[in-house]
C-alpha cells in the first residue's frame, strides 16, 4: 500500500458546485445516478490535468458529459479512479453506478443493516457509492432523490428537507432531499428503511421551531427519550456556551444495528449504533445514559466544529475530533460533576492513549503520513486532541477562548480548514503567542515532567525543578520543548492551602496558579513558606503528560484528605493504590499489604459527608491496563494476582463498612439518572462486587436477591457482574442463564451479557470464548458482537488474554485474519492489543510478535491491517 503524506496537499484541479443523485435501491442492487456540476479550480496551478474521480467497488454503467454520453475510449475505469482525459472548463458530468448493497460487508459507502438501507462515508467511504472527488476540501450541494419499494422501505431519509415524495409504479415510490449547505462528501447520509418515527420540537434561541425525528425499528420504539432529551439539552447548551445555533429545519437521528464505530454527524442527519443511542431503564446501564448522552452531543456539536467548517484534507482531522471531543467533555461537564468527568476522561488518556503514544502506531495530533485513514481515528486524535484544545482554553481562559471560537467559525463558516487555522483564530482573537505551543500538533508522544523539590527553612524559600523531555517516537527524534500549563498548589502542614508568592511579600497571592513551561527546565520559587509544603502537582491534570515526582506514602495520605483540588484527591488515592499494588508484583504470598491503605479507604467508605461521586471513583482500583501501562516489561498475571490480592485483603478488612455502604445506599423511591443516584448504585455495586471477590456468603445472597429484584440494567448487571466474577459456580450459571433467557430479544442487552463474560477471568477462559463464538446470538457480521465477545477478551479479560502460553495471542491471531475480508476497519481495530508487544515480559513479547507474524503472511491482506501490523514489526 501507498503511503500518503500531508506535505503533498493540493488544492482540488476540479470543484464540484453541485451534486444530484437518484438512487433506485432493489433487493440484489442499487443503481446511482449522479449529475455533477463541475469546473476547474482557478486556485489550482493545475491547468491541464485531467478530471479523476475516487471509485471503490462500483460497476460502472455509463458516463455522459453535457448530456453526450461518451465512448469507451473517452475515459478510463481503473477500478479505483475514474478518469476523463479531456473536459472544457465548466462541465456537466452525468456517471451511472451499480453497487451491491446487500453483499456490502465492510459497512462502508451504502450497505443493509437488519433489512435497512443506510450509508458510512466517513472517511472515504461515497466512494463505494459512485466516482466523485472523495475528499474533504470538495464542497458542494446536493440533491438526492431515493426510490424503493414503498411497502419495505416506507421511510426515505436524506440531509437536508424533504421537497418532492410521490409514487411510482410496482409499488414503489420516492422522497427528493435537497441540503442547502454546501457540504464535503464525508457528510452525505441515506436511509430507507421500515421505521418508527419519533418527534419533537426545540425552539432555538432566535425563535425558529426545529423539528426533531428518532427513526428507529418497531421494537425500540420506547427506547428514545433519553436522546432525544440529550439532544435538546446540547442545542441549548451550544446556545448559550458557544452561540451555536442550529441551522437547518430538520435534525434526524436514526438508529442502525450494524455499524463500525459509534456513531456519524451526517448533515441534519445522524446515524448512529443502536447502542450508543436506544436506552431504557431496564435494559441500559446508568455508564449506557452517561455515554449516549455525550454521544449525540458529541455528533450534534459536529454540525458546527465539522460540518460548518470542516477539515481542509484528513491529516486534519483532529480540528473537528479533538474540539468537538472537548466540547462535549465539558457539555458531560457541564450537565453532571464536573470533577467525576475529569478523572473519566483522565483515567481513558492515561490508560489507553498513552499506551498508544508509547508504541509502534504512536502518531502527532496532526500526523504527517498514513496508508488508511481508517487507522487515524485514535484516542490520539480524539481525545489528546481534546487536550490540546483544553490547554488552549486554560492558557486564554474562557472568555479570550470564546472569542477565539466565535472568530474562527466566523472566519472559516463554509470553509475546509487547517487545525492551524483554528489556532491562529485563538491566537488573532486573545493576542497570545501560541507559535511554541503548535508543537503539540506536531510532535508524537508523551512529555514527561521529572520534577524534584527542596525547602529552605532558613529562607521560608521552597524550590520546585520541573524538567520536560519528550521521548523518542517512530520517525522523530531530539524533539523541542513543549509549551505546558502546569496548575499546581501547595498545602501547609495543616492542609491548608497556601498563598502561592512567586515573590517575597506577596501576601494576597493565589492559593493555584498555572506555571507556563517552555524551557527544558524551569526553576520556580515560592517566598513566605513557614515549613516543608506538600505540592499539589498538576491539578485538574491541566496538561496531558507523565509527572514523575518522588511522592512518600504520607505525602500520597495527606492530599487524599486535604486537597482542594477533587481530582487530585482521587489521583493522590490512585498513586498510593499503585504504589501498594506494584510492590506486591512477585512479592511472597505473605507479603503485608499497607495497613494505611486501608485505613484509607475505611475512611472513604464510612464518611458519609464526603462527596459520594468522587467517593464512588475513589473506590476503584487503578485497573490492569494503567498497571501494564506504568510497567516496564509487563508480567500480566503476575499483576493481576498482586492487585486481586489487594482488592481481596480490602475487601476481607472492610467488610462491615461494605455492608453498612451497601445498606446505606439502597435506593429508594423511583429510578434516576442523576450524578447523585448514579454515585449511589456505584457505591453499592462496587460493595457487592468487592464481597464477591472474597466469595462472602452474605454478599452472596445480597447479589441473588438485588439481580431478582432490581427494576434498572445497573443493578441488575452489577449483580450479575458480581456473581459472575466470584466463586459461586453454580449461581453465577444460573444468573447467566435466567438473565439470557429474560433479554435473548433485546440485541444491546445480549451484548452486555456477552462482554460480561468474555471480560472475566473466572468465566472467560479461552474455551468459554469458543463456546460464547458458538451460541446462536453471536454474529460474525455485527461489529457489537465481535466488540462485545472477541474485543472483550482481548481488551479486558488481561490475564485470560496473556496466557502463558500464548493461546490468547493466536486465538485474536485467527480472529483479525477471519475478519480481515469482511471488515477490515473491525479486524484493524482488534489488532491493537498484539501491537504493544513490547511492553511485556520476553516470554509473552515473543509469543505476542509471532502471532502478529502469522497475521503479517495472510494472504491479500487488507491495507487497513497491513499498516498496523508493519509498523507494529518495524
Ligand atoms: N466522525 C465519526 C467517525 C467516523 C469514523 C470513520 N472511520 C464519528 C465522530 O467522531 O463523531
Ligand atoms: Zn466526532
Amino acid at each position: 500500500p501507498q503511503t500518503i503524506y500531508l506535505s503533498d496537499y493540493k488544492v482540488p484541479a476540479y470543484l464540484v458546485d453541485t451534486v444530484d443523485l437518484r438512487f433506485e435501491l432493489f433487493e440484489d442492487g442499487a443503481r446511482v445516478h449522479s449529475t455533477l456540476e463541475l469546473r476547474r479550480n482557478p486556485e489550482s496551478d493545475e491547468t491541464a490535468a485531467p478530471l479523476e474521480l475516487d471509485g471503490d467497488s462500483l460497476t460502472l454503467e455509463s458516463v455522459a458529459l453535457n448530456g453526450a454520453a461518451l465512448a469507451a475510449g473517452d475515459y478510463e475505469d481503473r477500478g479505483d479512479q475514474l478518469v476523463v482525459r479531456s473536459v472544457p472548463e465548466q462541465f456537466t458530468l452525468t456517471v451511472v453506478t451499480w453497487i451491491e448493497p446487500q453483499n456490502n460487508t465492510r459497512l462502508e459507502g451504502l450497505y443493509k443493516s437488519s433489512g435497512m438501507f443506510c450509508t458510512q462515508c466517513e472517511a472515504e467511504g461515497f466512494r463505494c457509492i459512485t466516482f466523485f472527488p472523495d475528499r474533504p476540501d470538495v464542497m458542494a450541494r446536493f440533491r438526492t432523490r431515493i426510490e424503493a419499494n414503498k411497502d419495505a422501505y416506507p421511510v426515505l431519509l436524506s440531509n437536508g428537507n424533504d421537497v418532492e415524495k410521490g409514487e411510482l409504479e410496482n409499488g414503489r415510490h420516492f422522497v427528493t432531499w435537497e441540503d442547502p449547505f454546501p457540504k464535503p462528501c464525508y457528510l452525505f447520509a441515506l436511509v430507507a428503511g421500515d421505521l418508527v418515527e419519533k418527534r419533537d420540537t426545540f425552539s432555538t434561541c432566535s425563535g425558529r421551531d426545529i423539528d426533531l425525528r428518532m427513526y428507529v425499528e418497531p421494537r425500540n420504539a420506547e427506547k428514545c427519550d433519553h436522546a432525544m432529551d440529550s439532544l435538546k439539552r446540547s442545542m441549548r447548551w451550544d446556545e448559550e456556551v458557544y452561540g451555536r445555533e442550529y441551522d437547518l429545519d430538520i435534525f434526524m437521528i436514526v438508529a442502525v444495528d450494524d455499524f463500525n464505530m459509534g456513531a456519524m454527524e451526517n448533515k441534519g442527519l445522524n446515524i448512529f449504533n443502536s447502542s450508543c443511542v436506544l436506552a431504557s431503564q431496564e435494559t441500559a446501564t446508568d455508564l449506557a445514559f452517561q455515554r449516549i448522552e455525550a454521544i449525540v452531543a458529541h455528533e450534534y456539536f459536529h454540525n458546527w466544529s465539522g460540518n460548518r467548517v470542516t477539515c481542509r484534507d484528513w491529516f486534519q482531522l483532529s480540528l473537528k475530533e479533538g474540539f468537538t471531543v472537548f466540547r462535549d467533555s465539558q457539555f458531560s461537564a457541564d450537565m453532571g460533576s464536573p470533577t467525576v468527568k475529569r478523572i473519566e476522561d483522565v483515567t481513558l488518556l492515561r490508560t489507553a492513549q498513552f499506551a498508544e503514544d508509547g508504541g509502534p502506531m504512536s502518531h502527532p495530533v496532526r500526523p504527517a503520513s498514513y496508508m488508511e485513514i481508517s487507522n487515524f481515528y485514535t484516542l490520539t486524535i480524539y481525545e489528546k486532541g481534546a487536550e490540546v484544545v483544553r490547554m488552549i482554553h486554560t492558557l486564554l481562559g474562557p472568555d479570550m477562548f470564546r472569542k477565539g471560537s466565535d472568530l474562527y467559525f466566523e472566519r472559516h463558516d463554509g470553509q475546509a480548514v487547517t487545525t492551524d487555522d483554528f489556532v491562529k483564530a485563538m491566537e488573532d482573537a486573545s493576542g497570545r503567542d501560541l507559535s511554541q505551543f503548535r508543537l503539540w500538533y506536531e510532535q508524537a508522544g508523551t512529555p514527561v515532567l521529572a520534577i524534584s523539590d527542596d525547602f529552605d527553612a532558613e529562607t521560608g524559600v521552597y524550590r520546585l525543578t520541573i524538567e520536560q523531555s519528550i521521548p523518542d517516537t517512530p520517525g522523530q527524534t531530539n524533539k523541542k520543548p513543549q509549551h505546558i500549563p502546569f496548575a499546581l498548589g501547595l498545602l501547609g502542614q495543616d492542609g491548608q492551602p497556601l498563598p502561592l508568592q512567586l515573590e517575597s511579600g506577596d501576601s494576597g497571592a493565589p492559593t493555584e496558579r498555572v506555571l507556563e513551561l517552555t524551557e527544558a527546565v524551569h526553576t520556580f520559587e515560592f517566598h513566605g513558606v513557614e515549613s516543608r509544603p506538600v505540592p499539589s502537582l498538576l491539578r485538574h491534570f491541566s496538561a496531558p503528560v507523565r509527572v514523575r515526582y518522588n511522592w512518600s506514602r504520607e505525602q500520597l495520605l495527606f492530599l487524599m484528605s486535604h486537597d482542594p483540588d477533587g481530582f487530585n484527591r482521587w489521583d493522590a488515592g490512585q498513586r498510593l493504590a499503585v504504589d501498594v499494588i506494584q510492590s506486591l508484583v512477585n512479592a511472597p504470598d505473605d507479603a503485608e499489604i499497607d495497613p494505611r491503605l486501608v485505613e484509607a479507604y475505611r475512611k472513604l467508605i464510612s464518611d458519609a459527608d464526603l462527596d459520594q461521586a468522587l467517593v464512588a471513583k475513589m473506590l476503584q482500583l487503578p485497573s490492569e491496563a494503567y498497571l501494564i501501562e506504568l510497567t516496564d516489561k509487563a508480567d500480566v498475571p503476575a499483576i493481576h494476582r498482586a492487585r486481586e490480592a489487594v482488592l481481596r485483603h480490602l475487601a476481607g478488612a472492610l467488610k462491615g463498612e461494605l455492608l453498612g455502604c451497601y445498606q446505606r445506599h439502597q435506593g429508594s423511591g423511583p429510578y434516576e439518572v442523576t450524578p447523585e443516584a448514579i454515585a449511589r448504585r456505584s457505591l453499592r455495586n462496587t460493595a457487592l462486587a468487592w464481597l464477591l471477590m472474597i466469595d462472602d456468603e452474605e454478599g452472596r445472597s445480597l447479589a441473588v436477591s438485588q439481580l431478582n429484584a432490581a427494576d434498572n440494567m445497573t443493578d441488575r448487571m452489577g449483580a450479575l457482574r458480581a456473581l459472575v466474577n466470584s466463586g459461586f459456580e453454580s449461581d453465577r450459571q444460573e444468573a447467566l442463564d435466567d438473565f439470557y433467557n429474560r433479554f435473548q430479544d433485546d440485541p444491546q442487552v445480549v451484548e452486555q451479557w456477552f462482554s460480561v463474560q468474555a471480560a472475566s477471568d473466572q468465566a472467560g477462559q479461552l474455551s468459554d470464548i469458543h463456546k460464547l463464538l458458538e451460541h446462536p446470538a453471536f454474529d460474525w457480521k455485527n461489529p457489537n458482537k465481535i466488540r462485545s465477545v472477541v474485543g472483550a477478551f482481548a481488551g479486558q479479560n488481561l490475564a485470560a488474554f496473556h496466557n502463558p502460553d500464548g493461546s490468547g495471542y493466536q486465538f485474536l491471531a485467527d480472529q483479525v485474519c477471519r475478519l480481515d475480508d469482511s471488515n477490515p476497519q473491525i479486524a484493524a481495530r482488534l489488532v491493537t492489543p498484539l501491537t504493544r508487544w513490547r511492553k511485556f515480559a520476553p516470554s509473552y513479547s515473543d509469543r505476542m510478535k509471532s502471532a502478529l507474524e502469522r497475521i503479517r503472511d495472510k494472504a491479500g491482506l487488507s491495507r487497513d491491517v497491513y499498516e498496523v501490523v508493519h509498523k507494529s514489526l518495524a
